[in-house]
């Protein structure tokens, strides 16, 4: 293996080109290794194995039905409190009027996250699901972060089960991947203390996969974890992974400092720099050997440095995102959202087919040939 130049991944090459896991010690040399060239190599064999030149993308818009939430993030600048300037929290018919605003023909999925509203009923969120599905019948609903659904079954008293049962029945067919942050207690006690805990986040996403709704997951990174901190997150993931298969897709957010109490309380005024985002998502894509895709989240880490992710690992850019707000809020310097057209021209560009995708994967159509 003449291309490695740091002895120290020999071995650890040796069996992700023999398909075998890793741990979390060979994940750290991963994250320490100074050859670059060598992590990207494994990265692309890894995602090469699981989409071959395929890289997925899909025609989605996002919408938060409130930002009214009291459980303090502090990397959060997207909450407001009741009355605050700049809140928002439509009732049901407003929601749909905003979505049929900006609603465009051949869209497929809509991503809804929001604050955790602390009186809206479980009648609120079935009447928002089960609205847009029947006025917009082509948008399949992927719908709340494992957080909003713990939060939303201890406003109704009732499990998180049950309100996924319920969603479910009204028309949401996924869970995003947001709320998880980093799993470490020790972080979460610094960074969002009054959120839901790990065991809980992993268990709603359990329940889910368990009912046979699947879901994404994330990883905030980029503030005061360490990247031990970061590879038990993945591990636990990996595991719950091997446990139920229910998992798409693994998306690495970069943290944005702009207008959070994190990054006033860290002086910390910059995203991570490319090498750290393409880093963080070569060791995820070789650790995360059974997730089927890693997404380069152009929202946060800049549609440039998602068109060079094709290379590090990456077999998913998420999708046109018409209207992104949690990020942005934050300062994420990447536009609100990209065209159709933007997204197939990045992909095609890099050197890859650029396949259109709904909600849950289903490939839609090969833009390959696409003038
Ligand atoms: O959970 C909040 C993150 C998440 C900041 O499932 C921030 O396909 C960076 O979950 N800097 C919501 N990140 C977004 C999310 C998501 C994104 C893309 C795809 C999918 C998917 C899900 O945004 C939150 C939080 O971790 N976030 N503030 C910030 N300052």
């Amino acid at each position: 293996m003449r291309w490695i130049r740091d002895p120290a991944l020999v071995p650890i090459a040796e069996k992700v080109l023999a398909g075998e896991r890793i741990g979390r010690e060979e994940g750290l040399v991963l994250y320490q290794t100074p050859d670059l060239p060598a992590l990207m190599r494994l990265a692309h064999e890894v995602r090469t194995r699981k989409a071959g030149d395929k890289v997925y993308f899909v025609h989605s818009l996002r919408f938060s039905q409130t930002n009214i939430c009291y459980v303090g993030c502090k990397f959060c600048a997207f909450a407001r409190r009741f009355g605050e300037e700049g809140a928002w929290d439509y009732e049901v018919e407003e929601a749909l009027d905003w979505i049929a605003e900006r609603y465009q023909p051949g869209m497929t999925e809509i991503h809804i996250a929001a604050g955790h509203h602390p009186k809206r009923p479980l009648s609120y969120y079935l009447d928002l699901v089960s609205g847009i599905k029947r006025r917009f019948p082509d948008l399949q609903v992927k719908a709340f972060t494992a957080a909003e659904i713990a939060h939303i079954a201890k406003v109704a008293k009732t499990t998180p089960a049950e309100v996924l049962k319920a969603l479910n029945e009204a028309g949401l067919v996924m869970l995003p991947g947001g709320g998880a942050e980093i799993f470490s207690e020790r972080v979460r006690k610094i960074i969002a203390p009054a959120k839901i805990r790990a065991e809980v986040w992993l268990d709603v996403h359990r329940t889910a996969h368990e009912l046979g709704i699947p879901s994404n997951a994330t990883m905030l990174y980029g503030h005061v974890e360490t990247l031990e901190e970061r590879l038990d997150h993945m591990d636990r993931l990996r595991r719950l992974q091997d446990e139920t298969g229910g998992f798409m897709s693994f998306i690495p957010l970069a943290f944005q400092p702009d207008g959070n109490p994190l990054a006033r309380e860290l002086g910390k005024t910059e995203a991570p720099d490319a090498i750290e985002d393409l880093r963080n998502l070569a060791v995820a894509r070789i650790f995360l050997d059974n997730f089927p895709h890693v997404k380069g989240y152009w929202a946060t880490i800049t549609p440039e440095i998602a068109q060079v992710s094709l290379d590090w690992g990456v077999s998913d850019i998420d999708g046109t995102l018409v209207e992104e707000k949690i990020v942005h809020m934050a300062g994420a310097r990447a536009p609100e959202g990209l065209s159709k057209a933007a997204l197939v021209d990045l992909i095609r560009r890099a050197g890859y087919r650029a396949i259109e995708r709904d909600a849950l994967y289903h490939e839609l159509r090969d833009h390959s040939e696409a003038a």
